[in-house]
């Protein structure tokens, strides 16, 4: 790893959004003249840390008033670190993306994805070369915490970019399939079986072994729609209220091989619901096609 200051060149044009709550911030901005999304995220506290923090820590007292009073404490640079994520070169489908907007619920049936989702997506969808870089073992190699050759049911298991893996208490992982040809939810049938049945097992039990997490503590999902069209599945730790863990978005992978079971065809024939933002081309097309 290494310290190289790349944002001592940015300039922010705008806060996309923010959140005091969640101590993170989106921008948007220019480096070296490219357009950048930049994301600054204050991390949690570790339990493992705080005997260093009361220890080497500075204190300087606000304000005290009979039981009560209040502090700044000035920790050590290295447990005061902020979760930092560029996208350079972004595009404006990447600024889009990070923009607060209102969102609205989209009803989509087998006919809509066929006629208005399916060409747009296969238009305009984020490009998908980090995920075969992490494929061919070109970026992230050293991440991996489980990979699986097999062409048909193998698949990579690696730290979500959103985790620092600091602490298990906000674990995100993504199984990324290694078949190349399944876009999203809509392209499954049972024919996939074998594939869901192996990243659903193969990835607890990674997990399990890893990070001494087990199954009754994690959170395994889809997202439809997906911002990346390549089939993966989300690991997130129950009781972290990752982005995208809703009801709205969220395909459990369990409810999923059973629909696939019960009814071989089951995504492809399905109306699914959505929610996409107010700036989304796709939100644009369901309007047009009076679908909104
Ligand atoms: P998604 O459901 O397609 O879209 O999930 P979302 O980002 O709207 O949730 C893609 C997942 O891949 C997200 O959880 C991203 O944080 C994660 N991700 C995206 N990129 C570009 C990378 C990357 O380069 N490396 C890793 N490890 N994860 C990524």
């Amino acid at each position: 790893p290494e310290w190289k200051n790349i944002l001592s060149t940015f300039t922010t044009s705008s806060v996309l959004s923010d959140s005091a709550r969640e101590k993170i911030m989106f921008l948007h901005g220019k480096i070296a003249g490219d357009e950048a999304v930049v994301v600054l995220e204050k991390t949690p506290i570790r339990e493992d840390s705080l005997a260093e923090l009361f220890k080497d820590s500075k204190l300087r007292l606000d304000m005290r008033n009979d039981i009560y009073s209040s502090y700044r404490l000035q920790a050590p640079p290295h447990l005061n670190e902020i979760k930092t994520t560029v996208v350079c070169p972004a595009t404006e489908k990447h600024v889009k993306k990070y923009r607060r907007q209102e969102s609205f619920l989209v009803e989509e049936t087998g006919d809509d994805y066929r006629s208005i989702t399916l060409p747009y997506v296969q238009q305009q969808s984020l490009s998908l070369q980090w995920v075969y870089n992490i494929l061919e073992k070109k970026a992230e190699a050293e991440r991996v915490v489980y990979d699986d050759p097999d062409p048909e049911v193998g698949f990579v298991l690696l730290p979500d970019l959103k985790w620092d893996q600091k602490q298990v208490d906000d674990l995100y992982l993504i199984a990324i399939a290694r078949q190349k040809d399944i876009k999203s939810l809509r392209d499954l049938s049972s024919e996939h079986l074998p594939l869901l049945h192996n990243i659903f097992h193969k990835g607890k039990a990674a997990i399990l072994e890893r990070y001494n997490l087990p199954a009754s503590k994690l959170r395994v999902y889809l997202h439809y729609q997906p911002s990346y069209y390549h089939l993966h599945v989300h690991f997130t730790k129950l009781g972290h209220d990752a982005p995208g863990c809703g009801v709205e978005r969220a395909h459990l992978l369990a409810d999923v091989i059973q629909n696939l079971q019960a009814d071989p065809q089951f995504y492809r024939t399905r109306t699914l619901w959505f929610p996409l933002r107010a700036d989304d081309g796709l939100l644009g097309r369901f309007k047009e096609a009076g679908r909104l």
